[in-house]
């Protein structure tokens, strides 16, 4: 995959995407990585830890979070994406909503666009997707970051939602999109109960049908702690074990926040299945 000018090989190993929060009020790491060189100094340890794609976001999408406004966005993403693009052979994504926090993140040298809402939430997103030829992650969510958890019901929770990758993806190409930058994500914890999660696990070879590379974020989420009974700092086993399976039922890509534990995990799972 060619994300401009960035090639990303997807059929060899696993790639591990780190997760670089820079936001005051992430659920599990938020308020750490604010300052610019302790953010750069987190993203060198994750690449040099195995990570091949680093993840920037500067709006926090934990269950209830507030919207915040695109200054501040971009205040708290761009000199941290300049930082990392100048200074680490990585693929950058930024994980926004926002076509003008995508097209200024992008100019500042991210290379893929992380939308959680599958260029649904803005307008102008697929048109910035296609102009500046940026890979693109299309998950899935049901309502919005404030409103998910509230109930969410499906049919055949699988079935819904690969049904609505399907849609993403057609509308993506139809904006203009090259069918080879897209990679689909089932959006695990978004608008999902625990049971809606491992369903979605279990079957997650079912996601091959969309003949795009797959992209799973479990780390630390909530599922783990309702199924271990442990807090957000005590989730890695609980993640590891979600990263091995999913790796040996299609993931291409994982979204983890401990990224020591997981490449390791990922390279003995790769020997194993691949
Ligand atoms: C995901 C994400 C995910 C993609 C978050 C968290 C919540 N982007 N952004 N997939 N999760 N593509 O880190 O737990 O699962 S934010």
């Amino acid at each position: 995959m060619n994300c401009r000018g960035k090639i990303l090989t997807l059929d060899g190993r696993t790639h591990v995407m780190a997760i670089l929060n820079v936001t005051p009020d992430s659920f599990s790491d938020g308020g750490q990585y604010l300052d610019v060189q302790q953010a750069l100094n987190h993203a060198k340890l994750m690449v040099a830890e195995g990570a091949t794609l680093v993840d920037i976001g500067g709006e926090s999408s934990r269950p209830g979070a507030s919207p915040v406004s695109i200054t501040e966005e971009l205040d708290r993403v761009l000199p941290v994406i300049r930082a990392v693009a100048e200074a680490l052979d990585v693929v950058i994504s930024i994980d926004t909503s926002k076509a003008e926090v995508a097209e200024k993140a992008l100019a500042a040298g991210a290379h893929i666009v992380n939308d959680i809402t599958a260029l649904r939430g803005d307008p102008e997103m697929g048109s910035i997707v296609a102009e500046t030829g940026a890979g693109v992650i299309l998950m899935h969510i049901k309502g919005t970051p404030r409103t998910m958890q509230h109930a969410p019901q499906y049919e055949d929770v699988v079935r819904d939602v690969c049904t609505s990758l399907r849609e993403s993806v057609q509308y993506a190409e139809a904006q203009g999109i090259n069918a080879e930058k897209i990679i689909v994500d089932p959006g695990i914890g978004f608008g999902k109960t625990t049971e809606h999660n491992i369903e979605l696990l279990k079957r997650l070879s079912e996601f091959r049908s969309l003949n795009k590379p797959l992209l799973i974020g479990t780390s630390r989420k909530s599922f783990i702690g309702n199924i271990l009974g442990l807090p957000v700092t005590e989730r890695v086993e609980g993640t590891v074990a979600t990263v091995c399976w999913a790796i040996a039922h299609g993931a291409d890509i994982v979204r983890v926040h401990d990224v020591k534990a997981n490449v390791r995990a990922a390279l003995m799972t790769d020997a194993l299945c691949r």
